[in-house]
């Protein structure tokens, strides 16, 4: 009968003690924070965001943003690195698309129309950087949308 016990208690304590070590196996290792200090540098060039080169096999695809009179729609699209938007005047005014901040366009300077299309117009553009990009009609900069690449 102790035997039994005792043979019982042994398993009970391999169990355990395994279930603790597999536990403490599985714990995700812990993020160090890293302290950056500014730099003091003002003369540094500002840096537009990396762009990260993906070889992509996948097919690249045409996503059609329309221009109204009440802005462009849809306002924001996530698409992928090499993807083309094409942006389609069906407003009653000209249509210049161009990244910010308006007037100078600095942000992503080659997406900028650097042309103005009226009504029934369109601009296709190819975005080959990964990144957040706000845009806005440079004709009525009141209306804006943004263009996410992945
Ligand atoms: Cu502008």
């Amino acid at each position: 009968m102790n035997k039994k016990i005792t043979i019982i208690l042994i398993i009970v304590v391999v169990i355990l003690g395994a279930l603790f070590l597999f536990k403490n196996n599985s714990v995700a290792p812990t993020v160090q924070n890293v302290e950056e200090t500014p730099s003091t540098d003002n003369t540094a060039p500002v840096t537009s965001p990396t762009a990260t080169i993906i070889i992509d096999a996948t097919t690249k695809s045409t996503v059609v943003v329309t221009y109204t009179d009440s802005g462009f729609s849809p306002q924001n699209i996530t698409i992928k690195k090499g993807d083309t938007v094409t942006f389609v005047n069906k407003s009653s005014i000209g249509m210049w698309v161009a990244s910010g901040p308006h007037p100078t366009h600095t942000n992503y300077p080659a997406f900028d129309e650097k042309a103005t299309v009226s009504n029934g117009g369109s601009w296709s553009f190819t975005f080959d950087l990964v990144g957040s990009w706000g845009y806005h009609n440079h004709k009525n900069s009141a209306a804006f949308g943004k263009v996410i690449i992945e």
